[in-house]
């Protein structure tokens, strides 16, 4: 039998949009689920939608025989920035298959790893910078881990330097990233007509998006102008030269301009977020901070870090694992069901539905992780008991085949980091009472997250 969805009471116009804070979306739908359960119906500036947070439900949802990706009002808003790139592809479109399967092996175990001294060089850039800086200075976390990301990004997809440590001011193609996403967010929360008439506003976001696309079509023209730079095999390179295995096509210039705007902004705030939240997290549990650095002590001493310690520092993975299932900074990702269907055989779903799988929620489904789900634990993600959880309880990077392609990168990057920080630095809280607040925008992050950190042996 079909049944009702639960949903909070509606108000006139505005639907459930008192119920739920715009300016922090996911932190009201987390309350929301504490009331409603592990799937409800909510309606949001006259879009209706489902929210998905149990085991169970998401579980189904999973299910690609039955659901896929949608491309839901935010990822519509970006398409205007991006067109059909990877992330805002349909599945049926015809340049996400050719991408994908372009860009797949770069982003397998071999690419990624090529990419390591990159990595190191950015994340050297960000310890020598601490360390010359020393304890007084106050070190905006959020802000130093952006520049990280942004910086690592752009240096190993396209050999390009922003060099945001060296400078004050973010580049004028950082600003048009952010101003264009943040326009593109709040076209998502807001009716239609009040996005018509925002005619300055509207103006600025298409100078933002051209801006974009000149910069990354100079990249790419560089490229072509010179046989040697062309012949690199970074993304950029990979792009430009490879050719799909199933149709023999390559990918149109402007298309890889769209996936070079993908990669900088999927590739920046997520992982910036996570190193944020890492940061946090230690802070507040000083055991596993402790266990954690003497792992690092253990195993690299004050060697130069080597792709080859990595492997032998799970449990620093495990702290990032334990990280994003309280905060995984891209919180949700929309389905819909192929053709009309029964969830949990009573809830009757259709394809034009869209249903968001919240993973804060999830990741706090009890009968999966004990009573405990606010402790950090990273022992959670210990192999033995890691795998003893049930199927798509821990979802931080998306499902299936849309699931998301810069998860090795991210995580390479983030275990990097994070194993220098432990291992050249004492960390604290600028603040010791700070109490954790979270500013939402496309991802999560900590907000006002200021540490002082204090060289551990004075180096050479
Ligand atoms: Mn990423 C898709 C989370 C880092 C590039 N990413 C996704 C999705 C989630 C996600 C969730 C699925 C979205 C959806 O179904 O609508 N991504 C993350 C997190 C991190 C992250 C939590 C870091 C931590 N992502 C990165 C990095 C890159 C990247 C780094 C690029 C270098 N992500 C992508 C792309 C997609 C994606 C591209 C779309 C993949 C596809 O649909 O083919």
């Amino acid at each position: 039998d079909v049944m009702r969805v639960p949903q909070p009471p509606t108000k006139p116009f505005v639907g459930n949009l008192f119920d739920v804070d715009t300016s922090k979306p996911v932190q009201g739908l987390m309350k929301l689920a504490e009331t409603y359960g592990g799937f409800f119906k909510v309606s949001i500036a006259g879009d209706d939608m489902y929210i998905a947070g149990s085991q169970e439900i998401v579980n189904e949802l999973c299910d690609e025989s039955r659901f896929g990706k949608k491309i839901d009002v935010t990822l519509e808003n970006l398409r205007p920035i991006v067109a059909d790139a990877l992330f805002t592809a349909h599945d049926e479109e015809p340049n996400w298959g050719k991408a994908h399967r372009i860009l797949v092996p770069a982003f397998g175990p071999l690419g990624v790893r090529s990419m390591f001294p990159g990595m190191r060089d950015i994340a050297e850039q960000m310890m020598l910078r601490w360390e010359r800086f020393g304890s007084d200075a106050v070190i905006d976390v959020p802000a130093d881990m952006t520049r990280l990301t942004l910086d690592t990004i752009s240096l190993c997809a396209f050999d390009f330097r922003f060099n945001s440590f060296y400078n004050d001011e973010l580049p004028p193609f950082v600003g048009a990233m952010t101003g264009a996403l943040d326009k593109a967010l709040s076209r998502s929360l807001r009716p239609k007509f009040v996005n018509a008439l925002d005619f300055t506003g509207n103006r600025k976001f298409d100078v933002n998006t051209a801006l974009l696309h000149t910069v990354a079509g100079e990249l790419i023209a560089d490229r072509r102008a010179d046989p040697n730079s062309l012949a690199k095999d970074d993304l950029l390179g990979r792009m430009l030269n490879g050719r799909d295995p199933e149709t023999g096509e390559g990918l149109a210039d402007e298309n890889i301009a769209n996936q070079m705007v993908t990669f900088l902004v999927a590739g920046h705030e997520t992982t910036s977020g996570l190193l944020s939240f890492t940061t946090y997290l230690l802070l507040r549990n000083p055991e596993v901070l402790d266990k954690a650095r003497a792992l690092v002590d253990e195993v690299a001493g004050d060697n130069v870090l080597q792709l080859a310690h990595l492997g032998k520092l799970r449990y620093l993975e495990q702290i990032l694992m334990e990280t994003l299932r309280l905060w995984p900074t891209a919180a949700g990702f929309a389905v819909a069901p192929h053709e009309t269907t029964l969830l949990a055989g009573k809830y009757e779903l259709t394809p034009e539905d869209t249903v968001m799988v919240m993973s804060p929620i999830l990741h706090r489904d009890t009968t999966v992780w004990g009573n405990d789900v606010e402790a950090f634990v990273p022992e959670r993600f210990d192999p033995a008991r890691a795998e003893l959880l049930p199927p798509n309880a821990w979802k931080p990077f998306g499902n299936g085949a849309r699931a998301c392609i810069g998860r090795p990168f991210a995580m390479q990057e983030a275990h990097l980091v994070l194993a220098m920080m432990l291992q050249r630095f004492d960390l604290a809280l600028d603040d010791p009472d700070y109490e954790l607040s979270i500013h939402e925008s496309l991802t999560m992050k900590p907000e006002d997250l200021c540490i002082r950190v204090t060289a551990r042996s004075p180096s050479a």
